[in-house]
């Protein structure tokens, strides 16, 4: 740890990578030594009247932008917000987004990236377990008011000394229109140092803090929009919650900045909303998820809009298979891209000159040269990382790189099993690696459901259901679907003696208690007992395979 900071008890806030390894890293000229305010500083230089972002009525330049988030920053310091300080950022698809994060690097505070759909529960546990100082959200948004959840958890948290809110603001509130200063000097902060807070899909209990440096992320960004080759006259189209690692970095907008491009920002991923987006700002390349691209596909044989600006057509965050792959293709005529990413690091793409067999049948290969993979015995939960599996088998992916991280934010305990001792993060995917090195997924090997690729870490769940008076034990599990590619199903031991709650009543109790709507578990099935595995632990294998025979036709 740098200047001399002191450790948290549960661990560090940064796991630095090892000294040579660094060293190789600066050497290859990924690390550059560039923070994200001073990139924004040069991009307002070079491309000014080029238009930055469009979104909620708004069409900033970069000089615009760039103005903005000096003001902001100058407003923050004001308030005071101070270096290495956490910061909840909560906010939609609009353009403040942008002003608010650069206003936070170059105070050299760290965002912390909440999505929209977080309810009071995630935002609790974040700003608890970042110790944040601030909030930043919006006054309504979906149906929901995002002011009074955050005014209430400040009231509880002594930490969250502000809440600013784009919009009205309520009592105990501030306007994050106020949080407006004539520009200062600022000193730039460490471009090794932690730049901000992403979060997990998680496996275990609750969501992990993923802190991404400058550095690291910057590398990934800027290979991102060569890999995507963006342009200056390129137009990305930013469908999903921005704040996620996808639409964020891979290329994302940031990669759009990155090229002096324009970002628009879709208020709903919806066909109607994005179609007529893509139409009038000449839309050449945006990213969705599997269940979004077969919508689209659908919508896209009726419309009546132009959409033959767009050029590529990214999908990920869950598995494509080869179908969907070549039915959008074909559907909107454009460069199918597979994205398969983490928020710990590693993104892998698909090339935009790949053959058709390789678009298709893989989900990509990785950005860097440097990326280090291992394929091993996933039935082996200690598997060396050097213990391959043959080539060409199925293996659980291990990774460790120049932007993927060597350990959660406090979470040494976590981390032990994370990672492998020569700092490998385990992705918990099975994968398969094809001759030319791309990665085929195949499957997971992690407690986690993948919902449309909206992660669900199953513990999570089976703790909120285990609150309810009336349960004993409950099981959450994957079941296939067709359009999300997995919905949830818990499976739940009622308590002896209680009367067995139903699982409507189930469904209402886990939403209760302030969590994001796509962790309601999608069906509840009451049993009396688990199967268990040879040495008696649940065996969700045997819960999954019940589920998928349950709803085979004819049975
Ligand atoms: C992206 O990031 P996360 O952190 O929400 O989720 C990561 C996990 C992966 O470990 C894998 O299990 C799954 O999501 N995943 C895929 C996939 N892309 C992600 N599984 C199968 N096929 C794919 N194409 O989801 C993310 C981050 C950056 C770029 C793209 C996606």
């Amino acid at each position: 740890m740098k200047k001399g900071l002191l450790v948290h008890p549960d661990g560090p806030d940064h796991t630095p990578w090892p000294t040579e390894l660094a060293a190789r890293y600066r050497a290859a000229g990924h690390w550059r030594g560039q923070t994200f305010g001073s990139l924004l500083t040069l991009l307002a230089t070079a491309y000014p009247d080029n238009i930055a972002v469009v979104g909620a009525g708004n069409r900033w330049t970069y000089l615009e932008l760039d103005e903005r988030a000096h003001r902001m920053a100058a407003g923050l310091v004001e308030l005071g917000v101070r270096p290495g300080e956490r910061v909840v950022v909560q906010l939609p698809n609009v353009p403040e987004f942008l002003s608010v994060v650069f206003a936070l690097f170059r105070v050299g505070a760290w965002p912390v990236f909440a999505l929209p759909a977080h309810r009071d529960t995630e935002l609790r546990h974040f700003s608890t377990q970042s110790e944040a100082a601030a909030i930043i959200t919006v006054d309504r948004h979906d149906r929901h008011d995002h002011a009074a959840m955050a005014t209430s958890l400040a009231r509880a948290l002594p930490s969250l000394r502000h809440v600013l809110v784009l919009g009205d603001a309520p009592e105990g509130a501030v306007a994050l229109h106020d949080v407006d200063a004539a520009p200062v000097e600022l000193p730039d902060p460490d471009p090794e140092g932690v730049a901000f807070l992403q979060l997990s899909g998680g496996s275990t209990g609750l969501p992990k803090l993923i802190p991404r440096t400058h550095d690291d992320y910057l590398y990934s960004v800027r290979e991102s929009a060569r890999i995507c080759a963006l342009r200056p006259d390129s137009v990305y189209l930013a469908a999903l919650p921005v704040a996620h690692n996808y639409p964020l970095s891979s290329p994302g907008v940031l990669g759009a900045l990155h090229a002096g491009a324009t970002t628009v920002l879709a208020p709903s991923p919806d066909a109607d909303t994005v179609f007529e987006l893509i139409e009038r700002e000449r839309v050449t390349i945006t990213g969705v998820v599997p269940p979004l691209a077969a919508a689209w596909a659908q919508a896209a044989a009726r419309t009546n809009r132009d959409l033959s600006s767009l050029e590529v057509l990214q999908v990920g965050g869950a598995k494509c298979g080869r179908e969907l792959a070549a039915r959008i293709g074909a559907a909107l005529d454009v460069t199918v891209q597979q994205v398969f990413g983490m928020a710990e690091g590693l993104v892998n793409y698909t090339r935009l000159d790949d053959p058709e067999e390789i678009v298709l049948g893989s989900q990509g290969r990785p950005i860097s040269a440097d990326d280090e993979l291992r394929i091993v015995d996933p039935t082996d939960p200690s598997a060396a990382s050097t213990a391959e599996v043959p080539a060409g088998s199925v293996g659980a992916l291990l990774t460790r790189g120049p932007y993927t991280i060597r350990g959660y934010y406090r979470a040494a305990e976590h981390n032990a099993t994370a990672f492998t001792p020569d700092g490998f993060y385990r992705t918990g995917d099975l994968v398969r690696r094809l001759p030319g090195g791309h990665l085929e997924v195949v499957g997971r090997a992690k407690e986690q459901i993948n919902r449309g690729g909206e992660k669900i870490a199953a513990e999570e769940v089976e703790n909120f259901l285990m609150a309810h008076p009336g349960v004993l034990d409950a099981a959450l599990v994957a079941l296939p679907d067709a359009y999300l590619g997995e919905r949830s199903c818990a499976y739940v031991i009622p308590v002896d003696g209680v009367e067995t709650p139903t699982a409507e009543e189930l469904r209402r109790f886990v939403k209760q208690q302030g969590v994001a709507a796509f962790k309601v578990p999608d069906r509840v099935v009451v049993v009396d007992r688990f199967p268990v595995t040879g040495v008696g632990k649940t065996s969700k294998r045997e819960l999954r395979a019940a589920l998928v025979a349950a709803h085979q036709p004819n049975q």
